[in-house]
Order: C-alpha cells, then structure tokens, then sequence
C-alpha cells in the first residue's frame, strides 16, 4: 500500500447526480481534503446551491478544496474519477430491479456526455440496479472494464460489519466483513470470511444468528426506505463511494469488494458482480480469487444469472424505446 499522499493534489472528482448520496459524496469528498469536487445535476439550481452551502461550510471545517455545481459537463471535463449517482431511488416495497428501465435510460445518457469530457477518467457506478447499471455504462463508455467499477460490495460489508458488531458488543473497527455477489436480494455474505480480529465469526456465533445477520444485511437497503419512507439510505453509501475514491486517487491499492467485470474469474465470464478487487490509480488492478466451497460458488453463479437476465431485459427496454 503506498503511503506518500501528494501535499497539494489537484485532483478533480465529478459527481453526477446531485441527489441525497451525491451530495454526501461531495461533501464526504471535499472535507476528507482529498479533491475538488464538480457536482452536476439535471435539475436547474439544485447542484449549484448545495456547492454554494458546501464551499460555505469550508472556513469551518477548514478546508481549501472547491466544490462547483453545474448543469453543463463542460464543468466536469478532465475530472479523475466521475461517480454516476443520477437515477431514481427506491420507493417502499420497490426492489431494486423495479427501477430497471427508468434508470437504464439515464444512465446511458449520463455516462456517455460525462466520459466525452474525461476520457482517462475512472468511473464508478452507484445508481441501482447497481451491477446492471454498471454494465450498462462501460458498454456506453467504452472504456477498458478496469476502468469501469460499481460500488455495493463496500457497502452490504458495512452493514453486515456494523450488524455483527451490534450482535457481539465489540468496536465496529475489530470486523472485517466480506459480501459478495449483486447488489440485491441474492448478495453473497462470506461468514467464513469475515473475522473479528482474525477470528471468523463461524467461531463466535452460532449459526442461526449468522443467517439473522446475514438476512438482515440482505435487506439493509430495504429496512432503512421502509423507515424512510421517502428517499433511500445514502450515508453509509456514500462513505462506501468516499473509501473507493480514495483508493483510487491516492493509489492506496485497497482490498475491496467491488462490482468488476469477470472474465473467467469464479468461472464466470462477461458480467459485473461483487468480488474482492485491489483498486489503485488505474482503477481496478486485480480481481481476488477466493476459495470458495461449492455452496458460496453456487450462490455467486445465481447471482450472476439474475444480473445477467436483467442485463438482457434492459437492452431489450432501451432496444424498445429507442
Ligand atoms: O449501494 C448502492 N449502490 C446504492 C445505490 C446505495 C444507495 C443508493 N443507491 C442508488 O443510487 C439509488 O437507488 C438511486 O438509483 C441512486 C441515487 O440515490 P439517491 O438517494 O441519491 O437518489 P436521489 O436523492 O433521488 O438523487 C438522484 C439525483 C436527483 O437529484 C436527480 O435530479 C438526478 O439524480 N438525476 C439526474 N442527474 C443528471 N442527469 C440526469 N439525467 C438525471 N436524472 C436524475
């Protein structure tokens, strides 16, 4: 892991959309000092005020980093990183897949004005269906797929990290947590994998409060809409899209599950799914091939079959809508 952090980085990070988790981005983004930061949304006025109450904020928090709103990716061009957060969110009782179409079409357009302006950039993909979505926008953008990454992994880790903290009353920084597979129902926590200071939790906890566990970090997303009622959660996930942005500018090569584009690895190929990545400057560097038993393999493999469909049933939507 490389330790030498620039002094006075010129790093430049677009936010596209500048919805709840955009605007926690930014925020998260600018005040951890590690960019500027070009927030960018469809609606008029939107972006521009909330980087006018974030640049307002800096003399507090005491820093020196720009954050600028636009409406126009002219703003957003040679940016380092863009993260694709436009789209809508979900309703009560909405899966994430109900969100196909709608999302589908803005993401296309969005990727593809954004990537026009930074060609070199790495894009990470935040907008659900997250795997789906992030499939979508390296085929608009064209880029290599190391470039092209989604974040979820990080995220379903932190709920299942913070639910297993919860359960045995120990510091949240004593977990490491690992979940795999697409970002929905048919995710992949590892139990196996995931250890409480080096202790797997197969060794701390009995296996029926496991599976609670896991079905709760399955329906951590949905647990916090049906509280909500309006709006999704978009702290936690924006800190999870904070942590692979870092990575990524300051070359920390983090060991983080990340939706990365399989070509033979876990014998899956041409698809975007969950699986531990170190992420450096150039994006994805290398895609972690855990041993897996044959129940975790054939749990991935669902996952990537449903990804798959939904990936066939988008380009069919998009074919029918064009
Ligand atoms: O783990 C994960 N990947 C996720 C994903 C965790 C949390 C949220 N997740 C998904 O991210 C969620 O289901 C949504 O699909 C996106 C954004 O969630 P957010 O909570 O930020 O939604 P908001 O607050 O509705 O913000 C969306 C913004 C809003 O300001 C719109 O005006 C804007 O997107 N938008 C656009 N901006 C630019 N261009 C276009 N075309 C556009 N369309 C909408």
């Amino acid at each position: 892991m490389s330790s030498s952090f620039p002094t006075c980085s010129q790093f430049r990070v677009s936010i596209v959309g500048s919805g709840n988790v955009g605007s926690a981005l930014a925020q998260r983004v600018a005040e951890k000092n590690l960019a500027d930061v070009v927030l960018l949304d469809v609606v008029r006025g939107r972006p521009q005020g909330l980087a006018l109450d974030l640049m307002e904020a800096r003399g507090v928090e005491r820093h020196d980093r720009h954050i600028f709103g636009t409406n126009d990716y002219l703003d957003t061009a040679n940016s380092d990183v863009i993260v694709i957060t436009a789209g809508l969110p979900r309703k009560p009782g909405m899966s994430r897949d109900d969100l196909l179409l709608t999302n589908a079409k803005i993401v296309r357009d969005v990727v593809k004005q954004a990537i026009a302006h930074s060609p070199h950039a790495v894009i990470i993909v935040v907008t659900n269906p997250l795997d789906v979505m992030t499939h979508l926008a390296w085929a608009v953008s064209e880029l290599p797929p190391h470039q092209v990454m989604g974040m979820a992994g990080v995220l379903d880790s932190a709920r299942f990290q913070t639910f297993i903290a919860m359960e045995l009353n120990v510091s949240v920084s004593d977990i490491n947590a690992t979940v795999l597979g697409g970002h929905g129902d048919l995710m992949v926590p590892l139990p196996r994998y995931s250890t409480v200071n080096g202790i797997p939790i197969t060794e701390l906890l009995p296996e029926t409060t496991i599976d609670k566990l896991i079905e709760r970090t399955r329906n951590g997303g949905a647990e916090i809409v049906e509280l909500m009622q309006t709006g999704s959660a978009f702290y936690a996930p924006a800190s999870s899209a904070c942590a692979m942005v870092e990575a990524i500018l300051y070359n920390k090569s983090r060991l983080l599950p990340i939706a990365a584009y399989l070509q033979g690895e876990y014998g899956l190929n041409e698809v975007f799914i969950g699986v531990p990545c170190r992420l450096g400057c150039g994006g994805i560097e290398k895609i972690i091939e855990l041993n897996l038993t044959e129940s975790e393999l054939t749990a991935l493999h669902t996952s990537a079959k449903s990804i798959r469909e939904n990936i066939d049933r988008a380009n069919q939507l998009l074919a029918a809508t064009v």
